[in-house]
């Protein structure tokens, strides 16, 4: 008797026609086959083996280089359960559709079968899916981001609970590329691409799309979210979860080294990207990382401003579209050392300025998460960790001050559910576009926006100690177009905010969109930044708000009757603090 897993991949066998079906452990083996094979396809190399152990730099179709959100569907029965914000397509002609696209395309190649499971083993929390694809760079990168193999296949057993995922390269041509997701029968869909959150199933298409609608069922929340535990000179560790959209620093926060770190607060990480929620038995929230690596943004890192993670990426780490220098290493825009000479950019040409950057804006490393020096002991622990602060971010130049508090859950809600920030590089299209990005989950929501907003104002009610919610931007600009704070380690000393508000600290200030630090709340010591600045930086502009407010409504108006009637209630609230006219109501 077959298993609904032998009977599922023996079906897209026969859709796709591979010469051969591999199933994949993990072992390292199987990991040096997959480097083999990917070394005689002339697009990947082997970095230094001195300075970078286990390392590999694969080289992207130059038109295959980030998230394409335009190919991106949510293939539900009934449009309106996609809602306004998501692509959408009937499930029935996706499948004719697209089945097409995946007919005979794996003719003459190898078909992996990759297994993995998302959460740590043994957590009532993971989920296990199963990737089959055509790439072995997807297996490789699957090795590193995901548990593969038996962790999953103990998971699976004889049974049909995991997420079937298909992907297929195709022809790599945008006009050929689609990313679907099947939620109400828990599939998904991939052909075209062979770029991180499109072709990486477990990541984007898994543990965002579809687990947003199983823990809407189920009553728990997936959101696009770092971990971190804040240890306080006392030895105490608070977990905190913080939602930036892409490219926007979670990453960055995740592994800081503190500022503060002389005076006893440090920072450990438990995951940089996705963050699964659940009701614990304290009456917490409970946070898992569900995935087992990080596929972090490299121009911009260096040993100043992540010194953890440049120490992690040494070894049996995968760089993605970065520049390689004469010796053999990886080199990126920001990475603390000039362009030196013989430099090759991310398509393999000698470096030249006229060609742009040397590594792609949206370069990328793999990197196993036990590497880090910062993983928290706690990162794969079956529970989670409980957590008191869940923290809303967005790249904002103007308006949005460096922190501020919700006054409660719902106005948490709110003051989530109306984050905009500027667009990044993470995503094709334009950079620097400011955009409404709810929670920023605007391109991971599986469902419909309105019914998300009424699943998370839910899971407050329903949670005894629900974590405080903040709002944060690193990235607000002064007259001089330069940042006015200086970010990273020193984030620390917005955390430390964060935390003594946790704790019931009272050095807050009320203004109409909520609570924000008072002049001399935040520790400054030891950093060099004028009064002024922080004045700027925490300056809360009523007219700035107001023309926010009115874009709120514009926002709102498209979840027609699906809104739930409390964010009706805090616009109401939030325009009447703002002193707004009834007909800018
Ligand atoms: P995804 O992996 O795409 O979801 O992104 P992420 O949110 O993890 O973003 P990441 O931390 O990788 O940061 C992206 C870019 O923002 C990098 O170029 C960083 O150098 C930059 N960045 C991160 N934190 C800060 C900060 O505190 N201040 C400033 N000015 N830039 C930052
Ligand atoms: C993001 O774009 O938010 C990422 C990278 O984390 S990717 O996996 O490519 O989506
Ligand atoms: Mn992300």
């Amino acid at each position: 008797m077959s298993t609904p897993l032998e009977l599922w991949v023996e079906e897209v066998s026969r859709i796709t026609r591979p010469k051969q079906i591999v199933w994949c452990d993990g072992s390292g083996r199987e990991r040096e086959q997959m480097v083999e094979t990917l070394l005689a396809e002339g697009r990947t190399f082997r970095l230094n083996e001195q300075s970078y152990p286990g390392c590999i730099l694969n080289r992207s179709d130059p038109s295959d280089v980030a998230r394409t959100e335009q190919l991106t569907f949510i293939c539900t029965r009934r449009r309106e359960d996609a809602g306004p914000t998501n692509n959408w397509m009937a499930p029935a002609e996706a499948k004719d559709k697209v089945g097409k696209l995946f007919a005979g395309a794996m003719a003459g190649r190898t078909m992996y079968v990759v297994p993995y499971l998302m959460g740590p083993a043994g957590s009532p929390f993971s989920r296990a899916g199963v990737e089959v694809t055509d790439s072995p760079y997807v297996v490789a990168s699957m090795g590193i981001m995901a548990r593969i193999g038996s962790a999953a296949l103990d998971q699976i057993g004889a049974g049909r609970d995991f997420v079937p995922g298909l992907h297929s390269l195709g022809d790599l041509s945008p006009d050929r590329r689609f990313i679907l997701h099947f939620p109400e029968e828990k599939l998904i869909w991939s052909v075209g691409s062979g770029y991180g959150g499109n072709a990486l199933l477990g990541k984007k298409c898994f543990a965002l799309r579809i687990a947003s609608w199983m823990a809407r069922e189920q009553g728990w929340l997936a959101e696009h979210m770092l971990i971190l535990g804040l240890e306080d000179p006392s030895g105490k560790i608070t977990y905190m979860a913080a939602a930036f959209p892409s490219a926007c620093g979670k990453t960055n926060l995740a592994m800081m080294v503190s500022a503060l770190e002389s005076s006893g607060y440090r920072v450990w990480t438990v995951g940089d990207d996705i963050a699964w929620l659940h009701p614990g038995p304290d009456g917490y929230l409970h946070a898992v990382n569900p995935e087992a690596g990080f596929f972090g943004v490299a121009p911009g890192t260096n040993p100043q401003t992540n010194p953890n993670v440049m120490q992690a990426l040494r070894q049996n780490s995968i760089f993605t579209n970065v520049g390689m220098t004469p010796s053999r290493e990886p080199w990126w825009e920001g990475n603390g050392s000039p362009p030196p000479a013989g430099l090759l950019d991310w398509q393999g040409r000698t470096f030249s300025s006229a060609n742009g950057p040397a590594a792609h804006p949206n370069s990328r490393f793999t990197v196993p998460a036990g590497q880090l020096p910062s993983i928290s002991p706690h990162w794969e622990d079956p529970a989670g960790v409980p957590i008191s602060a869940i923290i809303f971010g967005g790249r904002r130049a103007r308006v949005a001050p460096l922190v501020f508090e919700s006054m409660n859950w719902q106005h948490g809600v709110f003051i989530a559910a109306t984050m905009a920030s500027e667009t990044t590089a993470a995503q094709t299209g334009a950079v620097g576009v400011t955009r409404r990005d709810p929670m920023a989950m605007l391109p991971f929501c599986g469902y419909h926006m309105g019914d998300y907003f009424r699943h998370w104002l839910e899971m407050g009610r329903s949670v005894p100690h629900p974590p405080k919610i903040f709002r944060v931007n690193w990235f607000r600009r002064g007259a001089d177009g330069k940042f006015l704070w200086p970010g990273f380690g020193e984030n620390v000393r917005v955390l430390k905010w964060i935390l003594e508000r946790v704790q019931g600290g009272d050095h807050a200030t009320e203004t109409p969109i909520g609570l924000v630090p008072t002049p001399d709340a935040l520790t400054l010591d030891g950093l060099n930044i004028s009064r002024g600045a922080v004045e700027e930086l925490l300056s809360v502009d009523p007219d700035d708000w107001r023309r926010e407010a009115e874009e709120t409504k514009t926002f709102f108006a498209q979840f027609g009757d699906r809104l739930p009637a409390e964010l009706t209630q805090e616009h109401a609230a939030l325009v009447k603090r703002l002193g707004m006219s009834a007909s800018a109501r």
